[in-house]
Formats: C-alpha cells, sequence, structure tokens
C-alpha cells in the first residue's frame, strides 16, 4: 500500500498513528506530496484524489481510499479492529467524538490557510476568529471529558493528539496547555508512544 501525505498534515499523522499502533506501518510506503490551495499539482489529482486533499491510500490493487477516517477504518479492520470498537454506545462516541475533532482540524487549517495563502488585503479577520474559536470551543469539551482522556486508546484520541499538535506546529503562541490542564496531561502520556513521538510534524 502507499500512503500518500505531507509531515506537516495533521490529518497525515493521524492515519501513520494508526497504521504504528495496529502494526501495519510496515506494509505501508510512506510517499511525500506537496498540497497548497491556489497552486496546481495535477498529476496528484489526476492519479490519486482529485479533491487535491491528503492522505490518500493507494492499496496493491490500485484502489484509491481518501479522507482519513475512512482510510483508518479501513486500516482498523485490517488490524483487528483496536481503534474504533465494533458496536454499541463506545461505537458512536468515538465516531461521533472524531467527527467533533476533524471539524476543529479543518477550523484550524481554514486558519492556516487564511494566513499562510489568502493575499493580505482580503484577510478576513472575522472569519479567522469564528474558526479558531470552534477550536478552542472544542477543546474546552475535551479537556472536560476525562472518561475519554483516560480511557483506552481509541482513534479519537490519536485524533486530539493531532489536533493538539498540529496547536503546537501553527499556533505555538495559543496557550492551549495553560487554558487546558487536562489536555496537557493526556498529550504528555500520549507522547509516551512511540507512534506518537515519531510523528510529531518537523520544525517548519
Ligand atoms: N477530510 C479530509 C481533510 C484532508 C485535508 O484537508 N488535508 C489537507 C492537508 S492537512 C489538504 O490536503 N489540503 C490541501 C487543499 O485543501 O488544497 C481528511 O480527513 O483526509
Amino acid at each position: 500500500m502507499k500512503l500518500y501525505f505531507s509531515p506537516a498534515s495533521p490529518f497525515a499523522r493521524k492515519v501513520r498513528i494508526a497504521a504504528i499502533e495496529l502494526g501495519l506501518i510496515d506494509k505501508i510506503e510512506l510517499v511525500g506530496v506537496s498540497v497548497v490551495p491556489g497552486q496546481a499539482n495535477d498529476a496528484y489529482m489526476h492519479d490519486v484524489n482529485p479533491l487535491k486533499k491528503l492522505p490518500a491510500l493507494v492499496l496493491d490493487s490500485g484502489e484509491v481510499i481518501v479522507d482519513s477516517y475512512v482510510i483508518a477504518e479501513y486500516l482498523d479492520e485490517l488490524g483487528g479492529g483496536k481503534l474504533i470498537p465494533a458496536s454499541g454506545a463506545q461505537r458512536w462516541r468515538v465516531r461521533s467524538d472524531h467527527s467533533l475533532l476533524q471539524g476543529m482540524t479543518d477550523s484550524m487549517l481554514l486558519c492556516r490557510y487564511e494566513k499562510l495563502v489568502r493575499p493580505t488585503d482580503l484577510f478576513w479577520q472575522g472569519w479567522y476568529d469564528d474558526h479558531w474559536n470552534r477550536a478552542w470551543t472544542g477543546m474546552a469539551r475535551f479537556n472536560a471529558d476525562t472518561a475519554m482522556l483516560e480511557g483506552p486508546l481509541t482513534l479519537s484520541q490519536i485524533a486530539l493528539v493531532c489536533v493538539l499538535g498540529y496547536a503546537d506546529f501553527r499556533f505555538p503562541d495559543c496557550g492551549w496547555r495553560a487554558a487546558y490542564p487536562n489536555l496537557d496531561a493526556f498529550h504528555q502520556r500520549m507522547m509516551q508512544r512511540e507512534s506518537v513521538k515519531v510523528s510529531v510534524p518537523p520544525p517548519a
């Protein structure tokens, strides 16, 4: 299998952590790709993902799986279903938490693009603040969820560590550790895992 990724992508990081935790990383070739809004990457769009988004997983059959959740779900099935509970309340909780975290990551990425890509004179502060507020309020939501933070490893915990790692990477002065001490303790615990440690985004 080939995983199209970037070391900076929080969505791709989630898939890499899941693959390591599931014992599947040796079956995956990592292929680095650059995708930036407003910049062409016709080869990637044509051959892999018309949406020009990372990550994408190409199976040995040539079939392409897109969206980090779907890729993680595919890998989880292959690896024995350790990260997404198979049924019942636990399953919907993990999936719903994951959806929240996915939305928080999307909002943080939109903030990043607003500053990095959009021409400075078109910068829209109210829109930026609105999206940052979604990520920040989401952090408060998870800071209060000690059952989730202290429970067994799930895909939603992996998604949360990727949100926090992305905050460190792109918004280093946002102050999430001081504001959310439970998330700080969770992050420190998660950083003891090799999968989390080796996938920290490299310094920009
Ligand atoms: N829902 C997608 C989101 C993926 C996504 O937005 N990836 C970013 C990189 S972190 C991307 O490819 N951005 C390029 C673009 O939007 O042009 C997933 O979970 O895989």
